[in-house]
C-alpha cells in the first residue's frame, strides 16, 4: 500500500531489506574475482536435453583429426558427404540432425536397461570427434579425404589400450552421410586389422551392385561415377576388404534389375547372406538374431553398417531412397540388442536426410537411438572381456511370472465355470 502511494521514481530507492524468494542475492557483484573452479562447476557443469551446443549425447567435442594428443576409446565421427546418391540428396545434414536428435541422451540418464549398463559412464573415453571436412565438389578427392581421416583416427593408440585385451585400436561410429562412406571405413579397418572385415549390413538395398547396373550412356568415358552409395560394397569386395562368406544383409526389399535374380547371384558371389524384410514374419526377431549370430559368430571383426532406410518410410521418411514395407524402429532396436555378442570394430548410421524427415525428427531420433545401441554393444563387449558381470535382459523375462500366474488364474476360473455348467446340466 505504501509503495502505491509513493511517486514511481522513489520505488528504486527502497532498500532491499526483507528476504524474499524474488530478491536477487547476486545483486552485489562479488568484490573478489576468481570464484573457485569447483564452486563454478558445482553450479553450472550440467546440461538439460535442451541446453548446450549440439554434440552427440552432450559428449565433449574434440576435433580429433587435429588433436592427436587427446586419446580416446570410442569416437562419434560425422561424415557429411552426399554427392554419391542415386535419388534424393541431403544426407550431408545427417550428422547435424542425429546430434540434435540425441539431445535427450545424457550421462546421468543413459542406463540401457536391456544391456544392464550406462555406456556414457563406463570404461571407455568417448568423444564427439566432430566432422571430417569433406569436399562436396570432387568425389575422388572426397573418397581420399575420408579414407585418410578414418585411417588417421583408427591408427592412434586408444586411451584404454589393451584393457579390455582386444582393445588395440580406437573404435568409430560414423554418422553419415550417404552410404558410400562405408568404403573408406572398410579400407582403413582392413588395413589396421590386417584382414578382411565381415560386414553386417542393415538396408532395404543390396549396395553390392556392379557400377554398370546404373544407367549411363557415357559408360566408356572415364569418370568417378563407379563410386556410389549403391556400389561401395562391390568395390570393397573387389578390393578384398570384405570377409567373403561371413557377411550379412538384413532387411532387404529392393526391386532387382532385369528379368531375373542376376543381382542376387552377383551378391552371392560377394559372399553375403541375405535376410529379407519379409523373413521377420516367418522367423520373428529371434530368428533374425539367430541367423546373424550363426553366420558371423563372436570372433571375426565386424563392421556394422545401418542404412536408416531399413526402417519403414512411415516411421523413418527422412532418407534418400525410401522403400515401403520395412521393419519397425522397435524391431530394428530389438535385433541390434540381440546381436551384442558380435566383435564390432566399427559402425555407421547412414542416409539420414533431414530435409525429408517428418516434423517430429522421427528419422533422426531413430538414427540417434541406433548409435546408442551400437555404443552400448561396444562398451558391453569390453566389460565382458574385463570379466565384469553383465547380463542381457531378455524381453518379457521380468513379466513372465505375472503372465504365467494370470494364465493359470484364467484357466482355473474357466475350469470352475465349466464344472458349474456341467452341474447345472446334470440337475436338469
Ligand atoms: C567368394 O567366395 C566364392 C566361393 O569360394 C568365390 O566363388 C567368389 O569368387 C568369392 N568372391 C570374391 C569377391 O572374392
Ligand atoms: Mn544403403
Amino acid at each position: 500500500m505504501l509503495a502505491l502511494s509513493l511517486p514511481l521514481s522513489l520505488l528504486f530507492l527502497l532498500p532491499f531489506t526483507a528476504a524474499s524468494f524474488y530478491d536477487n542475492p547476486e545483486f552485489d557483484v562479488p568484490s573478489e574475482s576468481g570464484t573457485p573452479l569447483d564452486e563454478l562447476k558445482a553450479k553450472w557443469d550440467t546440461d538439460w536435453g535442451f541446453t548446450g551446443i549440439s554434440t552427440f549425447a552432450h559428449l565433449r567435442h574434440v576435433k580429433c583429426l587435429t588433436t592427436p594428443y587427446e586419446p580416446f576409446d570410442i569416437g562419434i565421427l560425422g561424415a557429411p558427404f552426399d554427392t554419391a546418391v542415386s535419388y534424393r540428396p541431403g544426407a550431408r545434414f545427417g550428422p547435424r540432425a542425429i546430434r540434435a536428435a540425441s539431445a535427450r541422451q545424457t550421462s546421468f540418464r543413459g542406463f540401457n536397461h536391456r544391456a544392464g549398463l550406462n555406456p556414457y559412464t563406463s570404461w571407455p573415453a568417448i568423444l564427439d570427434c566432430g566432422d571430417i571436412p569433406i569436399t562436396p565438389f570432387d568425389n575422388a578427392l572426397a573418397l581420399h579425404q575420408m579414407t585418410s581421416a578414418y585411417l588417421e583416427l583408427v591408427s592412434r593408440r586408444p586411451l584404454s589400450y589393451t584393457n579390455p585385451p582386444s582393445h588395440k585400436h580406437p573404435k568409430l561410429i560414423t554418422l553419415g552421410g550417404d552410404h558410400s562412406i562405408a568404403l573408406p571405413a572398410l579400407r582403413a579397418l582392413a588395413k589396421i586389422y590386417g584382414q578382411p572385415i565381415a560386414v553386417l549390413h542393415f538396408d532395404a538395398h543390396l549396395d553390392t551392385w556392379h557400377p554398370g547396373s546404373y544407367p549411363s550412356a557415357w559408360a566408356n568415358t572415364p569418370t568417378q561415377a563407379d563410386f556410389t552409395h549403391g556400389t561401395m560394397f562391390w568395390i570393397a569386395s573387389e578390393e578384398g576388404l570384405i570377409a567373403n562368406g561371413s557377411s550379412v544383409h538384413a532387411g532387404l526389399r529392393t526391386r532387382l534389375g532385369g528379368l531375373d535374380w542376376a543381382d542376387y547371384e552377383n551378391d552371392e558371389n560377394q559372399g553375403f547372406l541375405r535376410i529379407e524384410a519379409d523373413d521377420i514374419d516367418a522367423v520373428g526377431v529371434d530368428g533374425i538374431i539367430e541367423a546373424i549370430m550363426a553366420r558371423m559368430g563372436t570372433d571375426i571383426p565386424v563392421y556394422l553398417s545401418v542404412d536408416i532406410d531399413v526402417i519403414d518410410p512411415g516411421l523413418a521418411p527422412g532418407t534418400g531412397t525410401p522403400e515401403p514395407g520395412g521393419w519397425t524402429t522397435r524391431e530394428l532396436i530389438a535385433i541390434l540388442r540381440g546381436i551384442e555378442g558380435l566383435n564390432l570394430v566399427g559402425a555407421d548410421i547412414v542416409e539420414v536426410a533431414p530435409a525429408y524427415d517428418g516434423t517430429g525428427e522421427a528419422t533422426a531420433l531413430a538414427g540417434a537411438q541406433v548409435a546408442y545401441e551400437m555404443l552400448t554393444s561396444m562398451v558391453k563387449r569390453g566389460l565382458v572381456e574385463r570379466g565384469e558381470d553383465v547380463v542381457l535382459q531378455k524381453p518379457g523375462k521380468h513379466i513372465s511370472a505375472v503372465v504365467k500366474a494370470a494364465k493359470a488364474a484364467k484357466a482355473k476360473a474357466e475350469a470352475v465355470a465349466k464344472e458349474a455348467a456341467e452341474a447345472v446340466r446334470d440337475e436338469l
